[in-house]
């Protein structure tokens, strides 16, 4: 069903969708389209690096609708957000995923979901997507390493993907695996993570409606250095919980440990809610650099969305379950 030559392609630039705009745009389909397109000039402009064509995504985007939640904060120039990116899979360098991730054959892809459901199973892309509608969600994104990004995401509640499955009363965790293959992701023949790179979150945390499963981002296909096919985007914690090209759910009862925990338990752990109040143990998170921007801004509480989320945290101390 959602199978086709080339790419989905939002022509109207998500710089101008407005809050009160609710009509489906206008989308055109294929490459070929795509490369008459002003966005493409841009790309083109600047070497076929920038854009490591996901040329074998099955995903057709559709209609994207602007949803909730958006910020209204100047978009991260879209070549920075595909040129200066953290995928360790191909290399430690914030250059080296565009350089790289091109290796990565994204079509056809699947997900396997395990663990305490009641409707476990391996489920092509085409079909974990069939179901859902896409919508456009503006998010900062917040580094630990102390930068930050303003991206326009295609995507759906990752809430509404995990019903599906009907975790029963056990699952209090979800966890999330990226794709493990050495041949296609160079970065991971060396040991700088424990691979494959993991990821967790609270059953609540992943109900929550600003947790976005992406498939897009600036009115395309997720390109592959940004975690095609399918990412989480997790708007209030550090980036690194924003696990890429997921291949695999798992439905826990205890709490997962996630590549970054077990490799410094003192300096990433299993919560990493955006906290200017909790230092890194070797710097302040305080402030943080725009990308493009060359004053560096206070960093917010849970970066900016403690109005959405404050509450799933009440009572805890901060401080001690970083
Ligand atoms: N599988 C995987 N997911 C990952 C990473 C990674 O190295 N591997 N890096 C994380 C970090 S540290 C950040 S800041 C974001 C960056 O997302 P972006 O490159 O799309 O901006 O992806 C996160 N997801
Ligand atoms: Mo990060």
């Amino acid at each position: 069903m959602f199978k086709l030559e080339g790419h989905a392609v939002l022509i109207r630039k998500p710089t101008d969708l407005g809050e009160a705009d609710v009509t489906p745009h206008e989308i055109y389909l294929g490459r070929r389209r795509f490369l008459a397109s002003g966005l493409a000039v841009a790309g083109a402009a600047l070497g076929g690096a920038l854009w490591a064509p996901a040329a074998d995504a099955g995903i057709r985007l559709g209609e994207v609708r602007p949803g909730p939640f958006g910020t209204d904060e100047a978009l991260t120039d879209r070549k920075d957000v595909l040129t200066y990116n953290n995928f360790y899979e191909f290399g430690v360098s914030k250059s080296d995923p565009a350089r790289y991730a091109h290796r990565m054959k994204t079509d056809p892809w699947s997900v396997t979901v395990s663990g305490e459901c009641e409707k476990p199973g391996t489920l092509a892309l085409e079909d974990i997507l069939a179901p859902h509608a896409f919508e456009e969600r503006i998010y900062r994104l917040r580094c630990v390493e102390g930068w930050s990004m303003v991206i326009p995401w295609i995507g759906f509640p990752l809430g509404d993907l995990l019903k599906r499955f009907a975790p029963t009363s056990k699952a209090k965790y979800v966890e999330f695996e990226t794709l493990y293959d050495k041949k296609q992701m160079p970065g991971q023949r060396r040991r700088v993570l424990d691979w494959p790179y993991r990821e967790g979150l609270r059953m609540d945390e992943a109900m929550h409606p600003l947790t976005l499963m992406a498939v897009g981002l600036y009115g395309e296909v997720l390109p592959n250095q940004n975690g095609a096919p399918l990412r989480l985007v997790v708007p209030w914690k550090y980036g690194f919980k924003s696990i890429k090209s997921i291949v695999a759910i798992r439905f826990r009862e205890t709490q997962p440990t996630s590549s970054w925990m077990k490799a410094g338990p003192r300096e990433y752990g299993f919560y990493s809610n955006v906290n200017p109040d909790v230092p890194h143990p070797r710097w302040s998170q305080k402030r943080e650099r725009r990308i493009g921007e060359f004053r560096k801004r206070p960093t917010l509480m849970f970066n900016g969305y403690a109005e959405q989320v404050a509450s799933l945290y009440r009572g805890m101390d901060l401080k001690k379950y970083f």
